[in-house]
């Protein structure tokens, strides 16, 4: 961290402006040497906006507001320099360019948020919470990022780790002093907080699930036989005509993938070309991309003509069945046979339907369950180690073992659960998080 970071902070493209970032103890100095204002970059007023010109040796390349942020009062907690120039490509390049020139180095993916957490400017939930908000996809992803990253993981996992130290100490104190027995009353006392701290790993781990549905959508297959309807389905829910429709059997060949919030879940629709027997070629290549997603999907909608008879075999335990075309009468074979019921034509059901794969999904409506909370799969991996090693503490306990068996598990917990907010962290893992993010954040 000792040298001085610069990166493009806006999406590559044209734009009204264009913000770059310089972060390191350099920064100040590396502006000074290509910015011509009033005064001096040293001796502008933190956290306000100068005009002035970016230079390339005599040569100005654009007007440009500076700002200034001095450590540790920063984004990165370092010297922070933001210029804000008109959003051209090429402009933008060459402002780099000059700042690269003057001794910065290009920043690495996710940087700044690297070193902001190194600099305790956040924690390490906070610092992934900054990626989840950039690529929040509905307003229940939204809002979980923004809560995350105002850091109300990080206060549970504190509040989880000091009760796991408190317990840690307790029982290090009959380490200290090894001819006393624990009597029974504290025994139990202890007990009873070391099972309050696994029911709050199990009720972050519950999150696990939802945090998943946020951050990577639902994986849900649009498949049947031909012709079923399948298409029109992806179509009427994405509320245009994204993929060919046509009375012909056999008319989608490729897999077709669109994004849709549905109550706030993002919703990845994935239509299929329809399985049946074929000697196409290009039908069967097709067919076999439908098997792959049915294998890779969190959600299958079953589409069936409801015209038709039902065929011998139904549903699996991710799927969903769906009756389409109930608008050409209803085949006396569906009476009995549970089904969303929907036609595709007259635009009916779809209300039910979607209501089907919200409950499948979040198990009831969203609006009444709290998901501001959504932990990752990096947390739900640590947050499980450390519930196997708080129930190894316990059987430890409650099998009479001498404390410091019962100590190095709750140790081990102990780690684990700081690993969520970066207690023990290595190289592997923030190269890991922070390889995600975009350059400039
Ligand atoms: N009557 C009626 N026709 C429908 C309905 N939904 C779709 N169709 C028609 O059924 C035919 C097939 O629709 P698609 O959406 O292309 O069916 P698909 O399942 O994607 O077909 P493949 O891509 O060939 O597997 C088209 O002619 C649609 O207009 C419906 O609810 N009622
Ligand atoms: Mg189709």
């Amino acid at each position: 961290m000792n040298d001085t970071i610069a990166a493009i902070s806006t999406p590559f493209g044209e734009g009204a402006i264009a913000v770059l970032r310089l972060s390191g103890p350099r920064a100040v100095e590396i502006a000074g040497g290509v910015f011509r204002g009033k005064r001096p970059v040293a001796n502008l007023a933190p956290r306000t906006q100068y005009l002035g010109a970016v230079l390339d040796g005599e040569r100005k390349l654009d007007d440009v507001l500076l700002t200034v942020f001095r450590a540790p009062h920063s984004y990165t907690g370092e010297e922070v320099i933001e210029i804000a120039c008109h959003g051209g490509v090429l402009v933008t390049r060459r402002i780099l360019e000059v700042l690269l020139q003057h001794g910065a180095r290009s920043a690495e993916p996710g940087e700044f948020t690297q070193r902001a957490y190194l600099n305790h400017k956040m924690d390490l939930t906070q610092a992934e919470a900054v990626m989840d908000l950039i690529s929040a996809q509905t307003d229940l992803a939204l809002r979980a990022a923004s809560e995350q990253l105002a850091g109300r993981l990080g206060e549970r996992i504190r509040a989880l780790r000091e009760a796991l130290i408190e317990l840690l100490a307790h029982v290090e104190a009959y380490i200290d002093f090894p001819d006393e027995d624990i009597d029974p009353a504290t025994g139990e006392a202890l007990l009873a907080k070391l099972d309050a701290a696994r029911s709050e790993i199990a009720a972050l781990l519950a999150t696990a699930d939802r945090g998943k549905v946020l951050r990577e959508g639902v994986r849900t297959v649009i498949y049947g036989a031909p012709n079923v309807g399948k298409s029109s389905l992806l179509n009427l829910l994405l509320g245009h005509e994204r993929a060919i429709v046509s009375a012909r059997p056999g008319t989608t060949r490729d897999v077709i993938e669109e994004t849709i919030n549905l109550r706030g879940l993002p919703i990845r629709l994935i239509d299929t070309a329809g399985v049946r027997e074929s000697d196409d070629e290009i039908e069967r290549e097709g067919m076999k991309r439908t098997r792959q997603e049915l294998a890779r999907a969190d959600l299958a909608l079953h589409i069936f003509d409801a015209s038709q008879p039902p065929p011998l075999e139904l549903a699996g335990d991710v799927t969903l069945a769906v009756l389409n075309k109930t608008d050409l009468g209803e085949h006396p074979g569906w009476r009995a046979i549970e089904a969303v019921r929907i036609s595709c034509l007259k635009g009916e059901g779809i209300e039910a339907l979607a209501e089907a794969i919200v409950s499948r999904i979040a198990g009831g409506a969203t609006a009444h369950r709290d998901w501001s909370l959504a932990i990752n799969a990096r947390h739900a991996d640590c947050l499980r180690r450390a519930g196997g090693l708080a129930a190894a503490a316990r059987d430890v306990m409650t099998d009479g073992l001498s404390p410091e068996f019962v100590a190095e598990e709750l140790r081990g917990a102990l780690e684990a659960v700081g690993e969520v907010v970066g207690k023990a962290d290595s190289e592997e893992v923030l190269g890991k998080i922070f390889s995600t993010f975009c350059i400039g954040k």
